[in-house]
């Protein structure tokens, strides 16, 4: 890692610039600028395009995944992934995550959400899940949140026990192996996101993945639901992705394994920094078994509300005054949205709300360099009124 800054961003509408919680992936831009030219002059711009057909090739070897479809956005690959699965009833779902995850079952009124909570990692706990199954139930929804594969043996055994759909929200695992294998198999089906802030960036956009026979259904909804014999099958709308984000896909797919290595040299430098300061009331993750190759997609740390050190927000304004924007992921989760009231009880979810009101990611990306690292940690020991060793 560099002893140099990296680049700092320009967030709209604010005058300074910041050490940010993440920053795009981006190719090249001259040796983008050929490729996009040859796409101009081609003049064929979506429907199925020959960029977007070989970004879906390589998305599935790279996800493990038999097959892959590139979709608009995560939010819409959730969308189309639950349709295609199941037509209506309760999808048990955990309150912690992004609203994306659970926004369509929760406005469908076909569907009922059943939220349930996470472990103290964020993830799901299979045992809330077990606990929510009912005879309606017809779907289990997990999240790798942060990058951390969710407990897949527990939540299939229990998705084939009672004979309902297993999907996975894998917005944070792009590039997430498990025994070297891409988790984008995992489930019935699963999605991805391809938002500028995430490991693997077509600026928006995302992806369906899994078994192809699953993915015949989300292909069709994905396309107004017409077959290409110009039948319309099933009822839907417009989720396809287009050629010049497929090209900028293309084109950053090989730049992903050194991202996720260079995420991973700040994880490992924060992990060290905070094993050394000992800060009370602060809690950082535990490693992940050697059979994970995590993508250092965030690094969440939690602080104590009402407990020994400062708080979250001391924390915040800390690194605020040095220039470095944390982010609260995830604070809307069901716990604190007064859409969600009488949807859950608030007693149920405990990981859920203590999560909410005590995490803070701290930035982690390709850019950043050990100097980078050393600032948000000095920022974050200032919280403490202490100081790097
Ligand atoms: N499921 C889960 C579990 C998710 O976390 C998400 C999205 C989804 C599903 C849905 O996927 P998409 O439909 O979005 O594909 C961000 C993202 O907008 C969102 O994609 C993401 N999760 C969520 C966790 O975070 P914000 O509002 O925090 O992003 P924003 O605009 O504040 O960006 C954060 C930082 O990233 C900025 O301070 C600077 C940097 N940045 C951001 C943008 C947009 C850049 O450097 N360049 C950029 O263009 O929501």
């Amino acid at each position: 890692m560099s002893t140099s800054r990296g680049p700092r961003i320009r967030v709209p509408g604010d005058s300074r610039a910041w050490l940010t919680v993440s920053a795009p992936l981006l190719p090249d831009l001259d040796a983008l600028v050929p490729e996009l030219r040859t796409l101009w002059e081609g003049r064929w711009m979506t429907n199925q395009g020959p960029r977007v057909r070989a970004l879906e090739e390589r998305l599935a070897h790279v996800l493990g995944a038999e097959g892959a479809l590139a979709v608009t956005n995560g939010t819409v690959a959730i969308e189309l992934a639950v349709r295609s699965l199941v037509e209506g009833g309760e999808v048990i779902v955990p309150a912690y995550s992004f609203p994306a995850t659970w926004g369509l079952i929760a406005d469908d009124p076909r569907y009922t959400p059943v939220f349930v909570d996470v472990r103290p990692d964020g993830n799901v706990d299979p045992e809330a899940v077990a606990a929510a199954i009912t005879r309606k139930t017809t779907a289990i929804a997990g999240v790798h949140a942060y990058g951390r594969p969710a407990d897949h043996a527990a939540l299939e055994a229990l998705a084939r026990a009672h004979g309902v759909a297993l999907m996975y929200d894998a917005a944070h695992a792009f590039g997430v192996t498990v025994e070297g294998r891409g988790v984008g198999g995992w489930g019935d089906l699963s999605t991805y996101s391809f938002h500028a802030t995430k490991v693997f960036s077509t600026l928006e956009g995302g992806a369906v993945t899994g078994a192809r026979a699953r993915l015949g259904k989300v292909a069709l909804r994905r396309n107004f639901g017409l077959d290409g014999q110009g039948v319309q099958r099933v009822v839907s709308g417009n989720g396809k992705m287009d050629e010049l984000r497929a090209c900028i896909g293309l084109a950053t797919l090989p730049l992903v394994e050194g991202a996720i290595a260079a995420r991973r040299a700040v994880a490992a430098r924060y992990d060290e920094g905070f094993a050394a300061l000992q800060l009370a009331g602060l809690h950082t993750w535990a490693a992940l078994p050697a059979n994970v190759g995590w993508n250092a997609a965030y690094y969440p740390v939690r602080i104590e509300h009402g407990g020994e050190g400062p708080g979250r927000e001391a924390v915040e304004n800390a690194l605020r005054a040095e220039g470095i924007l944390p982010r609260r992921y995830f604070t809307d989760t069901v716990g604190d949205s007064p859409i969600y009231r009488g949807r859950y009880r608030p007693e149920a979810l405990p990981w859920t709300q203590r999560l909410g009101r005590e995490v803070l990611c701290l930035p982690i990306h390709h850019e950043m360099t050990a100097a980078d690292a050393d600032d948000v940690l000095r920022a974050v020991a200032s919280a403490w009124g202490r100081t790097l060793p």
